[in-house]
């Protein structure tokens, strides 16, 4: 089995991260005490209670409901700045950051606020802390596709430094087949398309993603594996999936980390690679994931490098940047 020491010291691509589930409990009561907000949990010990789901719903609750506290730039990139301290840590050297516009919108937080705020971390992030980062505007699928074009095009009018976008939130019942118009403008104007697609949604949702929208990369995507034919497809065209396992664990997606179907991706072939989601809500940030997954599995080196290097072959990283880590 592979040392916990060699996994971290492996240079990883995180490519399937929400900035919001990067706010650790101190820091949600901290910003509370800062803007002068009254949480609905307002101690460490209640706020902990929340931490068990039993869905992506019951997560998602609890995630929009501490995004409250969010209120400055400089919130914003105080909690940027911890997720990249704690990314370095787990060996991560390029990072692509997802983060909810409509989400802040909605509680009449300026857009520019969330973007300038994440966007001043990000600046200094290669010197500060050897990461190279990307950021990605991920729209809600459970509110309209005018809601998404409307901010999308707040986005681009303001030149909002964002290399790509994606789908995320309540999936069952709001398929990609919603969102082709938003998905055709982002390519249009030259951005990069990811979306969450098999995480609680069918494998038809994967197919529609790939078909309807032309995404490059599928969040999640473990829910392929029921379907032989999409698996073939994946495979012979190595579409990125960005499994993040205790995620996956955590609101119960799979039942335990033994019977996360990852090896078995692995053995068809798939492009999969490892990643945190909403790591202060999950359990851990990528370092954490693949020393769950190595343990379980009992993973040799050559896995975890496979790993390691398919999450930075399928970065929107610039080539120059993939060639240096890899
Ligand atoms: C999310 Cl784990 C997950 N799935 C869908 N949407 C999300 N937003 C933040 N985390
Ligand atoms: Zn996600």
């Amino acid at each position: 089995t592979v040392h916990p020491a060699a996994l971290l010291s492996l240079p990883k691509a995180e490519l399937h991260l929400h900035i919001e589930g990067t706010l650790e409990p101190e820091l949600i009561l901290e910003l509370a005490a800062r803007n002068g907000i009254t949480l609905p949990h307002p101690t460490l010990e209640v706020l902990r209670e929340q931490y068990e789901f039993s869905d992506l719903q019951s997560f998602l609750d609890l995630y929009y409901a501490n995004m409250a506290v969010l209120i400055t730039e400089a919130d914003f990139a105080d909690m940027t700045r911890a997720y990249l301290a704690r990314a370095r840590d787990s060996g991560v050297r390029h990072a692509e950051i997802m983060f909810d516009p409509q989400a802040h919108a909605a509680r009449g937080i300026e857009l520019s606020t969330a973007v300038n705020g994440i966007a001043a971390a990000l600046a200094s992030s290669e010197a500060e802390f050897g990461i190279s980062t990307v950021l990605i505007a991920a729209f809600l699928r459970d509110e309209t596709e005018e809601s998404a074009l409307e901010v999308l095009e707040a986005l681009l009018a303001m030149r909002a430094p964002i290399t790509g976008i994606g789908l995320d939130s309540a999936e069952v019942g709001h398929p990609p087949s919603k969102f082709i118009r938003l998905y055709k403008r982002a390519a249009e104007a030259g951005l990069r398309l990811t979306a969450h697609a098999g995480e609680e949604g069918p494998p038809s949702y994967v197919e529609d993603a790939l078909n309807l929208l032309g995404v490059e990369r599928i969040d999640h995507g473990i829910r392929a594996v029921e379907d032989r034919i999409l698996v073939k497809r994946l495979v012979r065209e190595q579409v990125p999936l960005t499994v993040c396992p205790l995620s996956n664990v955590r609101l119960r997606a799979v039942d335990t980390l033994a019977a996360h179907p990852l090896p078995q991706m692995i053995s068809a072939g798939l492009n999969v690679c490892i990643n945190s989601d909403d790591p202060a809500y999950f359990g851990g940030y990528v370092g954490a994931n693949f020393d769950a997954m190595a343990a379980e599995f009992a993973w040799d080196a050559a896995t975890a490098e496979l790993l390691a290097g398919n999450s930075i072959r399928s970065s929107f990283a610039p080539d120059a940047r993939k060639d240096a880590l890899l």
